[in-house]
């Protein structure tokens, strides 16, 4: 009977919202964790990773991968940002008000599940289709998170020294998720683990320090599967050309909208 009860209110009612932020909180967490190691990883060693675009300090590298006969490359990049913070970087990459202003492989846009405002989202998004191939879309949740204790932690640096030191650190991580349902209709659904770390490097004290003091260092990483048939030379011609736009784009989009702001740490 209970069992009955009990599915008549998951049809019946929405979840309240501490219990839905429940039911995903342990993958959120490992997943970020995780993600976060992995970004600070080094470049070098076995882990194979060939440059393949560079653009002043942004260095762009890439993990040749097939699965199942699909294009599924894992992307590291690594940018030095001056003027703003970490936490700048991740709220415009976070925030759904923003993302049609920098974002431009989107067709639409939809915020299906608020699991925590401001703070933990499911995105539901549909990209500009890329002939011949069908029209993509992608389910998934995006997480902001400050991760101080941790970076303490890590030693790792990548790429050009900066200076300063080290005062704040944040990160944003995006991973598919299959709830709530909504229907992929004629798109094929693509299956990513994306994240972006900031790291901010303040010269003298960050209490007085204005922002020709501040770095920042950025770690983008993505992981996405196409989810379905797409020719692997389009899919590489594709990747070669949207990512650095994207990284470019992006960060020089944060500097503009934080130049006259008040600084956010
Ligand atoms: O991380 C980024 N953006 C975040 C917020 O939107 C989020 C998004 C992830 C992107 C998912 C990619 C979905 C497929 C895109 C289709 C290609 C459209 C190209 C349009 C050209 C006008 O984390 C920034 C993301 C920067 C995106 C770079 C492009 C990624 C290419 C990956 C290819 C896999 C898709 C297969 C498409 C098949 C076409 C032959």
């Amino acid at each position: 009977k209970r069992q009955i009860r009990n599915k008549v209110r998951l049809l019946q009612d929405p979840l309240p919202e501490t219990a839905k932020s429940h039911l995903l909180s342990k993958e959120i967490e490992e997943t970020t964790n995780e993600q976060f190691r992995y970004a600070l990883m080094g470049l070098g060693g076995e882990g194979g990773w060939q440059l393949f675009a560079e653009d002043g300090l942004m260095k762009m590298y890439k993990r040749e991968l097939e699965v199942d006969g699909l294009v599924c490359d894992p992307l590291k990049a690594v940018h030095v940002v001056k003027g703003v913070t970490a936490r700048e970087m991740c709220y415009y990459f976070f925030a759904p008000e923003v993302r049609y202003e920098w974002e431009t492989t989107l067709e639409s846009m939809n915020v299906v599940e608020v699991i925590e405002k401001d703070k933990t989202l499911v995105f539901h998004q549909i990209h500009k289709r890329v002939w011949p191939a069908a029209q993509r879309d992608a389910l998934f949740w995006s997480h902001m998170e400050q991760m101080d204790k941790e970076c303490k932690a890590s030693g790792d640096q990548l790429g050009p020294p900066v200076s300063g030191d080290l005062c704040s650190t944040w990160m944003v991580c995006n991973k598919s998720c299959d709830t709530p349902e909504i229907p992929v209709g004629r798109c094929l659904r693509v299956f990513l683990t994306v994240c972006l770390v900031g790291q901010t490097y303040v010269v003298g004290d960050p209490k007085s320090a204005t922002r020709d003091k501040l770095t920042t260092r950025i770690t983008y990483c993505s992981s996405i599967n196409p989810g379905g048939w797409a020719p692997a030379s389009v899919l590489r011609s594709i990747y070669k050309r949207e990512y650095p736009k994207f990284l470019k784009r992006f960060t020089l989009y944060v500097k503009e909208q934080t130049e006259n702001k008040p600084i956010l740490f």
